[in-house]
C-alpha cells in the first residue's frame, strides 16, 4: 500500500515537472517571437506522439504477457465449470476481433497526428461525405458484430438452458451485505418462502408450516460435489445482487421479487485447482508476505462467490467461500449441518407446531435424532415418529 502511494506521488510530481518545462519553453519561444520555434515545437509534439504510441503499445503487450496468470482464462486460470470453456473461447473470439481494431485504430490515431502535423503553406483537405467510405466502415463493423452476436447467443441458449437432469439445487438470497445460502436438506426440496415473514429470526421468510422448510440447511459456505449439475436459484431482499462465482464463469443478477436460477457443473475440485496454481511462480509465494515461512499462496487458495453488481457500501463483504469436492467428503458435510428449522425455530413462538408431534420432521434417512438437535424434547419425539 505504502509503496503504491509512492509511486503515485513520484509519478504525480514528475508530470508535474514535466508540465513546467514545457511551459518554460513554451513561454521562452513567445518571448522572441520565433516563428521556428512554432515550427519546432509542432515537429517535437509530432513525434512525442510516435514515441507515446510505440510506448504504450509496448506497455499493453509486455504487462498482458508479464500477468497473464492471473487472469482469468489463462494460465491456472482456465474455466473450474464444464460450460466455462465455450465461454472463454467466445471470450477469445471477442478479444481477437477488438484486439485487432485496438492495434489498428491507436496506430492510425497516433499516426495521423504525427503525419498530418501543422505545416507551411499545407491546407486541410475538407472532406463532406464519402459514400465508399461509409459503406466500408459500417459494412465491415456490421459484419463482425453479427458474428460475434450469433457465436453469443447460441452459448447463451446451450448455456441457460434449464436442467431435465438429476441435479443438486441450493438458493442464494442476497442482501445488504452477504449472501444467505440455503440446501434442501434430505428431502431434496426447498420450502416455500414468503418475503412478508421475514423478521429477525427468519431472515429469508421460510413459511414454516411448510414442511419442507422443516430440513432446510443454512450453512455459511458452498460446498459441492465434482462433477455433478447443480441448479443455483438466486434471489435477492433488498437491491439488485449478482451471484458470480468468477472460477466457474457463473453470473447472474439477483433481483429482489423476481428468482433467476444458474445450472452448471464444477468440474475442478479445490484441491486440483490448488494443484494446477502450484506449478506457477506466482503462486509459490507465500500467501502472507509478513510470515516468510508460512503457506504459500497456491496452498491457501479458495473458489470465492461474490456480489459483482455494486450494492451499497458493505458491497466488498458479500464474499463466501465454495469449496469443490469429492462425492463422500461432500456427503460427510451434508450429515453434520443442522436444519435451521429444528435448531432456531422448532418449539419457539415462531414455530406453528409448537408443542405438537410432527412426523415428517424425522424422515428414516435423516442423521441420528441426537445430532439434530440437543433439545431432548425433540429429540424423544424424533424416534417416536421415526417408529
Ligand atoms: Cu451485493
Amino acid at each position: 500500500m505504502n509503496s503504491l502511494l509512492g509511486f503515485v506521488l513520484i509519478s504525480v510530481l514528475i508530470l508535474i515537472v514535466i508540465v513546467q518545462i514545457a511551459r518554460v519553453t513554451e513561454l521562452a519561444g513567445i518571448r522572441r517571437g520565433d516563428k521556428e520555434t512554432q515550427k519546432l515545437t509542432n515537429k517535437r509534439n509530432a513525434n512525442y506522439m510516435m514515441w507515446f504510441l510505440a510506448g504504450f503499445m509496448i506497455f499493453c503487450v509486455v504487462s498482458a504477457l508479464h500477468y497473464k496468470n492471473y487472469f482469468l482464462g489463462y494460465g491456472p486460470h482456465t474455466a473450474a465449470s464444464s460450460h466455462g470453456k465455450l465461454i472463454d473461447s467466445l471470450f477469445n473470439t471477442t478479444l481477437f476481433f477488438t484486439g485487432i481494431v485496438f492495434v489498428a485504430t491507436h496506430i492510425a490515431l497516433f499516426y495521423f497526428s504525427w503525419k498530418y502535423k501543422e505545416e507551411e503553406g499545407v491546407k486541410a483537405e475538407y472532406i463532406a461525405h464519402d459514400t465508399r467510405l461509409e459503406i466500408i466502415w459500417t459494412a465491415i463493423p456490421a459484419v463482425v458484430m453479427a458474428i460475434l452476436v450469433v457465436f453469443g447467443l447460441s452459448a447463451w441458449n446451450e448455456i441457460m438452458a434449464d436442467t431435465e437432469d438429476e441435479f443438486i439445487e441450493i438458493e442464494a438470497t442476497g442482501y445488504q451485505f452477504a449472501w444467505h445460502l440455503r440446501y434442501p436438506g434430505s428431502d431434496n426440496l426447498l420450502g416455500t418462502r414468503n418475503y412478508k415473514m421475514i423478521d429477525g429470526s427468519n431472515p429469508i421468510g421460510q413459511d414454516w408450516e411448510d414442511i419442507k422448510n422443516h430440513d432446510d440447511l443454512h450453512p455459511g459456505e458452498i460446498v459441492l460435489p465434482v462433477g455433478e449439475k447443480v441448479r443455483v436459484r438466486i434471489t435477492a431482499r433488498d437491491v439488485l445482487h449478482n451471484f458470480y462465482l468468477p472460477h466457474f464463469r457463473v453470473k447472474m443478477d439477483a433481483v429482489p421479487g423476481m428468482p433467476t436460477y444458474f445450472v452448471f457443473t464444477p468440474e475442478v475440485t479445490t484441491e486440483q485447482y490448488r494443484e494446477n496454481l502450484k506449478e506457477y511462480e506466482e503462486y509459490q509465494v507465500p500467501a502472507d508476505l509478513e510470515d516468510p515461512e508460512g503457506p504459500q499462496k497456491w496452498e491457501v487458495f479458495n473458489y470465492e462467490l461474490a456480489c459483482a453488481e455494486l450494492c451499497g457500501k458493505g458491497h466488498f463483504s458479500m464474499k463466501r467461500i465454495v469449496k469443490i469436492v469429492e462425492r463422500d467428503v461432500y456427503d460427510e458435510w451434508l450429515k453434520e449441518q443442522q436444519p435451521y428449522y429444528m435448531t432456531s425455530i422448532r418449539n419457539t413462538d415462531a414455530d406453528p407446531f409448537k408443542g405438537q408431534k410432527l412426523a415428517s420432521d424425522s424422515p428414516e434417512e435423516e442423521a441420528p435424532a441426537e445430532e439434530v438437535s440437543e433439545d431432548a424434547d425433540i429429540v424423544a419425539m424424533n424416534a417416536e415418529s421415526a417408529e
